[in-house]
């Protein structure tokens, strides 16, 4: 009998050693508002952005990433959900909470931060990784109280500290000296140069509660998803003045696309009203007539100095997760929710269907795959990360998604089986944008309510050749169909 107990023993262990999981890869998501590629690694020599350079340099840098709705709320929903908008709601802000109430906790997960909880992930967010900032749904203007999470289910816990600001729409608009732009109904300028150290805005207090976290997260078993969603360099630009003195001001280029385009209704462009919000800019931003050369040089040189401060925040919590020995376990995502113009066809705004305002950042860190850049030609959107995150990380999907994994892309550098197209919605159009081409189509009445840009001759879209080459719409429209997987019709 004893004899008989041992070996049944020894069996069991055998047995557990064969049936250990293998440990779970951790996620680090990094959201970053409004951050188009100017970026050292996407080719701008001038911008200082030394960490996110780092990270590309040991990461996978994705050349051609579109997002799918150039706006916060309905861009972070398509890349949390893994769905394209289905209806007009999903492009707005309340897109989330449209997607949310439509799938109740038990049948599909609500996003992918929930799936990996499901899967025994322990998720903690900070900051602004869906529309809210601090995971609570309430207007700008209303109390907090009373507020409901905007993503119920995702999060095991969710931190925001609104500091001096009070709440965390106040803190997402917030000036140095614990002002927003709420409170004085607009009457502020759309940058800051305040002479704080990093913690006097809030994304410096959001890159200490991060590594806070990760240090935390570092001693308990299960793996993790944190999610860091920074501010900056979203309106206003506000950054601490050591990020503007990084710069000389004469020295800022000005967009290369700084007159309207070519044979467009000004209705693919006219939706400058946040920018507008600052009433006291040096001066407004119109359609009409450029702002000068000067002005369009401290708004850029504004937007400069956000991101570097953004980017030595990134760069913080990279430090850490290497100090505390997490990086080889840990895969890293850094995504901007969509472009901007910065003057671009003198919009200065992110709300067009424009490349301008749908490119946007995204690198991720695979441990243990090679560093690379994914080329222009290869085009790849944002609600490709939701199957690339689960597939990477060995997490079964068993419901419809949008995306498809860029887990080939990552690994091997090619990926065959990849259709090389992304779609995107905005101002009643969708835009279909190939390795060469942007097909957007409008759906309103005036006309003309086709635009075509061919990137091969004209890589900043200043001529709408629709007219020209109706043989290339023709031909583009064929794919568009072969891409179209239930796209609804804008009214
Ligand atoms: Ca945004």
């Amino acid at each position: 009998m004893k004899f008989h107990l041992s070996v049944l023993l020894v069996l069991v262990t055998l047995f557990s050693c064969r049936e250990e999981p293998p440990v779970k890869m951790n996620v680090l998501f990094i959201a970053v508002d409004d951050l188009r590629p100017d970026i050292g690694a996407y080719g701008n020599p001038y911008i200082q952005t030394p960490h996110l350079d780092r990270l590309a340099a040991t990461g996978t840098l994705f050349e051609s990433h579109f997002v799918q709705v150039p706006t916060c709320g309905a861009s972070r929903c398509s890349i949390l959900t893994g769905l394209l908008p289905k209806t007009t709601k999903h492009l707005s802000n309340a897109a989330l909470e449209e997607f949310i109430s439509d799938a109740p906790e038990g049948s599909v997960p609500e996003s992918v931060v929930h799936h990996f909880r499901r899967n025994g992930y322990r998720t903690v967010g900070i900051g602004k990784i869906s529309h809210s900032v601090d995971g609570l749904l309430y207007g700008y203007r209303e109390s907090p109280e009373g507020a409901r999470p905007e993503m119920p289910y995702s999060w095991d816990e969710f931190l925001f500290d609104p500091d001096k600001w009070g709440t965390g729409w106040n803190a997402f608009f917030g000036y140095a000296d614990g002002s927003n732009r709420q409170e004085k109904d607009g009457q502020v300028p759309p940058y800051e140069m305040a002479d704080v150290d990093d913690r006097g805005y809030p994304d410096g207090i959001m890159a200490d509660m991060a590594t806070d976290k990760l240090k935390e997260l570092s001693e308990q078993q299960a793996p993790f998803f944190l999610s860091v969603g920074f501010f900056k360099p979203h309106l206003p630009f506000n950054a601490p003045k050591k990020y503007w003195d990084l710069y000389q001001r004469d020295r800022i280029p000005l967009s290369r696309v700084k007159d309207l385009p070519e044979n467009v209704h000004l209705s693919s462009l006219q939706r400058m009203g946040e920018f507008n919000q600052y009433r006291l800019g040096d001066e407004q931003a119109t359609l009409e007539a450029a702002i000068s050369d000067d002005y369009a040089r401290k708004l850029i040189h504004g937007y400069y100095a956000s991101v570097s401060y953004v980017d030595a925040q990134i760069g913080k919590v990279l430090d850490e997760l290497e100090r505390l020995g997490l990086a080889e376990n840990t895969l890293v995502v850094v995504w901007g929710d969509h472009g901007w113009h910065l003057g671009d066809h003198r919009v200065w705004g992110k709300h067009t269907i424009f490349d301008v305002a749908l490119r946007s950042p995204l690198i991720i860190r695979y441990p243990g795959s090679k560093s690379r850049k994914i080329p222009s030609d290869q085009v790849v959107s944002s609600v490709d990360l939701y199957p690339t995150l689960a597939d990477l990380c060995g997490l079964p999907v068993d419901f419809p998604l949008d995306g498809q994994s860029l887990g080939g892309l990552i690994q091997h550098g090619s990926d065959p089986d990849r259709t090389n197209r992304s779609f995107s919605y905005f101002n009643k159009g969708i835009s279909m944008r190939t390795d060469r081409y942007r097909l957007t189509r409008y759906f309103r009445e005036e006309q003309p309510n086709i635009e075509l840009y061919d990137h091969q001759e004209d890589p900043y879209e200043s001529v709408n050749i629709a007219q020209k080459r109706p043989d290339v719409v023709e031909q583009l429209m064929v794919e568009w169909k072969t891409g179209d997987t239930g796209l609804y019709t804008p009214q």
